[in-house]
């Protein structure tokens, strides 16, 4: 088919934004063919763009005759553009159509198309993801990218407003931070390297000259693990601060949390709507509950834990039925957390590290940082880790090191949390797993 030119055709509206009040004045609006209707005596399609819809009505006789020419070619996710006039038409959707007198069709589509973007026919998410972009324009999808964009924003001027600088550190290193097993080897030249796990080790190394620093950014774990909260690839927001402990950084947190869901309830009201998703201001300070208290919890209900063990899958499900809203679990086993934890001094078969959780899964994790070479040489060899893999590392502990502590929160996480999505790969653009490296 001979395709228009969008030439100098620039759009005047916004598709869900023309309104009756406008009656009578002429527009120009691009989009997508969201339905075609072709009822004998008056043809009809809805034209849809980032804001909304709109219906565009042929009427016989009052529109051109090249339009209704071109109308009969129209299928559904067509890009078209029209120039038209507004009226008031209460039998429309909005009580408003345009009745086009130019009609310009800017590209085609391949038909069948695997996926029906209005979401009237339900497809899984496997057929989603093929199909992501078209699966993008469904109004469920598409509002939780909208709200992801304000999380993002919220986060960025939060932390700055406190005093963090944002940073970007290496992605390609040389050494595991959060231990061996989940890392990705690459080929770098004639040496083997890793895909970051975590800015763990060089947001350490930072605040030893910014104190107070962020990154917002990808990091990569080969977990085999095929779940509904873990992805191979997925964005971390990290903070870490000078001459501060986990009990500072954890209000630091608690805030952000606070924050992120009462600009993301002012900002995505229709957002939320659309998702049919109630996420309520959490009130501060969160409740805070011990490993111990924690695994007590757990054994009311039946479920045993061996203390020093992480918290397994059921378990988690299992407090979660408890404790349905944000809360922290403090105070772990040394043993369950990576060498750079700081072990209590008192207690040194604790460590000062936290958990953020919702519900049952785990949002975010932190703590208080060793902060001397010799102490965290030892951690490393008790973990079973190679001192001299970390020589990078440790040698900045001689530079003048702070006492620090921070955490790393999952973006994906958090937005299952606010937007009410059980499946981490609804919340993520393109995902990445055991099974998916495409699209
Ligand atoms: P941790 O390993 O607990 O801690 O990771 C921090 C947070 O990152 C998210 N996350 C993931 N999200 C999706 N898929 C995954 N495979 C995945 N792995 C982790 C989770 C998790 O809570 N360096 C420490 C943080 C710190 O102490 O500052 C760390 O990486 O939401």
């Amino acid at each position: 088919m001979e395709l228009d030119q969008q030439g100098s055709w620039r759009r005047t509206a916004y598709a869900g934004e023309v309104n009756a009040d406008q009656e009578g004045s002429e527009v120009i609006v691009f989009g997508w063919v969201q339905d075609v209707r072709d009822l004998g005596g008056i043809k009809f399609f809805v034209l849809r763009d980032r804001s909304g819809s709109v219906q565009v009505t042929l009427p016989r006789g009052k529109v051109p005759e090249e339009v209704f020419e071109k109308f009969d070619k129209l299928q559904k996710e067509f890009v078209v553009g029209v120039k038209g006039v507004v009226r008031r038409m209460e039998k429309a959707p909005r009580g408003v159509e345009i009745i086009p007198n130019e009609l310009r069709i800017l590209n085609v589509t391949k038909h069948p198309l695997p996926l029906d973007p209005t979401g009237r026919t339900p497809a899984d998410i496997d057929t989603r993801l093929n199909a992501r972009i078209l699966d993008l324009r469904r109004p469920e999808s598409n509002a939780i990218f909208r709200i992801a964009h304000v999380v993002l924003q919220s986060i960025r001027a939060f932390l700055s407003q406190k005093g963090f600088i944002e940073v970007q550190t290496p992605k390609i290193i040389a050494s595991a931070t959060e231990g061996g097993a989940a890392l990705f080897p690459i080929a770098y030249f004639d040496r083997e390297a890793f895909l970051a796990q975590s800015p763990q080790l060089y947001k350490e190394q930072l605040i030893a000259a910014f104190e107070k620093v962020f990154e917002i950014g990808p990091f990569f774990r080969a977990e085999e693990s095929h779940t509904n909260r873990h992805i191979n690839e997925f964005i971390s927001v990290d903070i870490e601060e000078a001459f501060a402990d986990a009990k500072d950084v954890m209000r630091t947190l608690e805030e952000l949390v606070q924050h992120v869901v009462k600009e993301v309830n002012e900002k995505c009201k229709a957002e939320l709507n659309t998702l049919k998703q109630e996420i309520p201001v959490p009130e501060l300070p969160l409740m805070r509950i011990t490993y111990d208290e924690a695994l007590e919890i757990l054994r009311k209900k039946g479920v045993e834990v061996s203390w020093g063990e992480d918290i397994p899958t059921p378990g988690l499900r299992a407090l979660g039925q408890e404790l349905p809203g944000f809360y922290f679990i403090v105070d772990w086993p040394t043993a369950t957390r990576p060498f750079y934890i700081k072990p209590y001094e008192d207690r040194p078969h604790l460590c000062e590290s936290f958990d953020l959780m919702h519900s049952w899964i785990e949002l975010a994790s932190g703590g208080t940082r060793i902060h001397q070479r010799e102490e965290l040489e030892k951690r490393l060899v008790e973990q079973g880790l190679n001192p001299a893999s970390f020589e990078f590392h440790l040698k900045v502990f001689e530079y003048g090191m702070p006492p620090h502590a921070g955490w790393g929160l999952g973006l994906a996480r958090l937005l299952m949390a606010i937007t009410g999505r059980d499946n981490i790969r609804e919340v993520v653009l393109f995902p990445r797993d055991r099974f998916r490296l495409t699209p």
